[in-house]
């Protein structure tokens, strides 16, 4: 299988995330990448190319305009008021606020275009976040061109990243920027399958409303886990979008035969809704030792799921999301690349 990858990925490189109170080391790191890339070229997986640069157009099918210069000058209007630490939000627009004023000063503009004060902002950000667009971008352009499947080793990663939000380690949405550069291209459906952990709001709110691209996520019960706030399974699509966006919120303690029925059910709506090309987000923190997750898959598990996705039979753009058992991130992702291309 084709992978992209970029060393421009090392670009972010946050020395702190709010967790429980305190200021720790970030659980998205440079490592993670670096593992993935290790091993794929230890099971000589197929060729790993760096990617091209795509510009700004493809981004901003995706997101605001005035959120992607927010992104870019983040550090230097943060560091050029005085503030010593990484950027991080202190105040939102909350209940009872208007949402629509956008502050000049910084502190109003990291809480107007960010929806979780975990992620940190510093400098390099915008440059690997680019760089990670541009990775979705190539492997995305290898499939229009012919290739039948393709990995693109994003990092950091995208799918809680809104048209107009960062936040849980994510600031552009690669696989919703891929997704709609094949609906540019010509397709006439596309499916978006996402078995991060994690519920991805920002895929979700992004094509809530249309019928092209279909949004199906597998992850943690929001009640219980991040973000919280999205991600229920009554939240099905709304106006010409109703009933293209599929929810499977899953409990602690989630082993694979629950989670493998929860992903045969969305295959079978994959199957159904005859997409033209699958990209899939490619979260591996469902591990059993994934520190910040609650779900049980073993690594054979994601052989398996990745074989059960192959049967599908569509052009696949596998994104990588999260993961943070590092020792272990680069076979988990690796198994279900393999398992994929045993079908
Ligand atoms: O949810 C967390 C979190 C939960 C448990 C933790 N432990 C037990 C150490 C630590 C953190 N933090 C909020 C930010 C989560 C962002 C998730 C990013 C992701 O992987 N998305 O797919
Ligand atoms: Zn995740």
């Amino acid at each position: 299988m084709l992978t992209v990858f970029s060393e421009k990925h090392a670009l972010r490189d946050a020395k702190t995330e709010l967790y429980g109170g305190e200021l720790v080391p970030p659980f998205e790191c440079p490592v993670r990448a670096e593992y993935v890339l290790e091993q794929l070229q230890s099971v000589k997986l197929g060729e790993v190319i760096a990617p091209q640069e795509f510009g700004l157009d493809p981004i901003s099918r995706i997101h605001d305009t005035g959120f992607l210069n927010f992104l870019e000058n983040c550090w230097a209007d943060w560091q050029a008021v005085g503030y010593k630490g990484e950027a991080i939000p202190t105040v939102w627009p909350s209940r009872r606020m208007p949402q629509d004023r956008i502050p000049n000063h910084i502190e109003g503009k990291m809480g107007y275009y960010c929806l979780a004060s975990e992620t940190s902002i510093s400098d390099g950000t915008w440059q690997a976040a680019r760089a990670s667009a541009n990775v979705a971008l190539t492997a995305q352009a290898a499939i229009r061109d012919g290739t039948n499947e393709a990995f693109a080793l994003c990092r950091p990663p995208g799918h809680h990243a809104a048209g107009d939000m960062y936040g849980g380690y994510c600031f552009i949405n690669n696989a919703a920027v891929a997704a709609q550069a094949f609906i540019d291209q010509g397709a006439s459906r596309v499916a978006i399958l996402d078995v991060d952990f994690h519920h991805g709001n920002g895929t979700q709110s992004i094509f809530y409303n249309r019928s092209d691209v279909m949004f199906l996520s597998l992850h943690g019960d929001p009640k219980d886990a991040f973000p919280h706030f999205l991600g229920y399974n009554d939240e099905t699509g709304t106006g010409q979008g109703e009933g293209f966006n599929h929810n499977y919120p899953m409990g602690p303690g989630t082993n694979f035969k629950t989670w493998g029925s929860a992903l045969d059910d969305a295959c079978q709506k994959i199957k159904a809704y005859g997409p033209d090309a699958l990209v899939i987000s490619l979260g591996v923190d469902t591990f059993e030792h994934d520190p910040i997750s609650f779900f049980k898959l073993t690594s054979d598990d994601f052989t398996r799921y990745g074989t059960t996705i192959g049967t599908l039979k569509l052009p696949t753009l596998f994104i990588m999301e999260g993961g943070y058992a590092v020792e272990e991130i680069g076979v988990n992702a690796v198994n279900v690349l393999q398992g994929y291309e045993e079908y």
